[in-house]
């Protein structure tokens, strides 16, 4: 386990959690250093299960407190991290955006993604009947978003974006794609400009120690 210093977090992850992904994605949009416990889904370390209630990844170490739950560990990052670029708009109508779109991620387009990656093979028929109508509502939504600007919210790139795209990345992954994806091209530019953007290639990157 990497030395510890108070003042540089310690990210528990996992390379291909989409919800880890977030919060690298986060820490580094903001430019900071931090040390990575690299876990494994099917062996969580007795540390990681010690510090989260529910034993999940992510969870980040800063000044002894264990905080965990993706978007609310992106919030403190943004906050605890003031020098970096802010990733919260500043407007209280945006703020409560960013964390609608990330609401409705977490409880209705990340279940669906699975109902529709998985299928039977994992979940119950009634669940999986009407994914795809799920998926393409709100992509709907999201492709209206992008007439007017290049990301999720007016004010410019944001937790939102960070949020949402390891989700839709995965949406876009499935093979064979569904064909209804082709009418989405906006959120498709949308996902090759993220992908695109530096820190996104960090997030990714193989090395143990950021
Ligand atoms: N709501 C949590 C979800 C985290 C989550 O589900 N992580 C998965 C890995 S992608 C996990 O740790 N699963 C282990 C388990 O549920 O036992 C967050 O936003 O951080």
């Amino acid at each position: 386990m990497p030395l510890l210093d108070e003042d540089r977090p310690l990210l528990y992850s996992f390379r291909r959690c989409p919800f880890a992904m977030r919060v690298r994605f986060a820490l580094h949009e903001k430019g900071v250093a931090f040390d990575i416990q690299e876990e494994k889904l099917d062996q969580f370390s007795d540390a990681l299960k010690a510090l989260h209630p529910e034993s999940k990844v992510p969870l980040l170490v800063h000044r002894g407190m264990a905080i965990y739950e993706s978007a609310i560990i992106t919030e403190y990052i943004d906050e605890a991290f003031p020098s970096g670029p802010p990733l919260m708009p500043a407007d209280p109508l945006l703020r409560a955006e960013v964390r609608l779109l990330t609401y409705d991620c977490n409880r209705n387009l990340k279940p669906s993604i699975d109902h529709l990656k998985y299928g039977t093979s994992r979940f119950a028929a009634e669940e999986c009947a009407g994914a795809s109508e799920r998926i393409q509502k709100s992509l709907e939504a999201y492709e209206s978003r992008l007439k007017e600007h290049d990301w999720l919210l007016e004010s410019g790139f944001s937790l939102a974006d960070i949020h949402l795209f390891p989700f839709l990345r995965q949406l876009w992954g499935i093979r064979p794609p569904p064909a209804w994806l082709n009418d989405f091209p906006l959120v498709g530019r949308w996902l090759e400009r993220v992908s695109n953007r530096p820190a996104f290639a960090l997030t990714m990157a193989k090395s143990l120690v950021e």
